[in-house]
């Protein structure tokens, strides 16, 4: 009850940070754009990790606030970036369900962008399986929507949730995120290499970029290569880093 206390004014006050972490193209090496994770910054209680104020945020309803401020924070610095100068990369912010069951998210979508300037290719939105669950119409609806401003789509912690192939079927996903319990324990365990090189060909089959999360290990890496994984995010390359570590982080890559 204290936490939800503070993060009703965790926001006004400033308290909340983005840190980014890259996404590393498989085939070139290169950085080809950034996951946003919300920090909050609390002077007493220190650094909260999202796992503790994402579900009473959640709860409270105070995740409409915090992810619009999420979505407005990182198409700001994404421009700012573009407009210094720095490689153009795409910028994904994770969306939470009732985020994404607003009636008006398109919109809003759409005046952030304009606000902020950035051109819709270089937004990302990740959704998770569980939000494709329920309320078909309406959700395939708002994908649509979605897709007709020209924001990407992607699928997070593919596998984890209440995982139906139908859901590749039905709706305009454009990336899936193999969660990283599946990539942990490659190449030891031939019951997950094999899943996520399966998961790997379905989605190329589909046309799908596709994403492993989690990399930690060369041997994890090499495989990944192997199979023809598009893009890797995990601590083998970067940890999520603040604004200026990210800063320094890209201009070497230059
Ligand atoms: O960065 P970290 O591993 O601590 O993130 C923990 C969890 O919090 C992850 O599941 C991540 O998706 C979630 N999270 C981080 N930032 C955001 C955000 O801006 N919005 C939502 N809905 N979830 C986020
Ligand atoms: O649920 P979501 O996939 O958005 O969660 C992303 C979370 O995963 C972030 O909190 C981030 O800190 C964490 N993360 C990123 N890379 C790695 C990694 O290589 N290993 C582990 N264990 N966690 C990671
Ligand atoms: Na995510
Ligand atoms: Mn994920």
């Amino acid at each position: 009850l204290t936490l939800e206390k503070y993060l009703r004014k965790a926001v006004e006050l400033n308290e909340m940070e983005l840190f980014y972490q890259p996404k590393v193209c498989l085939e070139t090496g290169r950085i080809m754009g950034m996951e946003a994770l919300l920090r909050w910054n609390h002077p007493k209680l220190k650094l909260i990790s999202p796992t503790e104020f994402i579900p009473i945020a959640e709860e409270t309803g105070m995740i409409l606030a915090l992810g619009e401020w999420a979505l407005v924070e990182a198409c700001r610095q994404t421009k700012s970036w573009q407009e210094a100068g720095l490689p153009f990369l795409r910028v994904a912010v994770n969306l939470s369900p009732n985020q994404f069951h607003q009636p008006d998210l398109p919109e809003q979508i759409r005046w952030i962008l304009e606000d902020t300037g950035l051109d819709p290719q270089w937004l990302e939105l990740e959704i998770t399986e569980n939000i494709l669950m329920d309320k078909t119409a309406d959700t395939l609806n708002t994908l649509q929507q979605l897709k007709s401003i020209g924001v990407c789509i992607s699928l997070d912690d593919f596998g984890t949730g209440y995982s139906s192939f139908s859901y590749l079927k039905g709706f305009p996903i454009d990336c899936l995120k193999i969660d990283r319990t599946f990539i942990q324990d490659i190449p030891r365990s031939p019951k997950d290499a094999n899943i996520a090189s399966a998961m790997i060909r379905l989605a190329r089959n589909l046309n799908m970029i596709v994403v492993a999360e989690g990399v930690e290990t060369k041997e994890q890496l090499a495989f990944l290569q192997n199979h023809q994984c598009h893009v890797a995010q995990g601590y083998i390359f970067s940890e999520p880093l603040s604004v200026s570590a990210f800063e320094n982080l890209i201009e070497k890559g230059r």
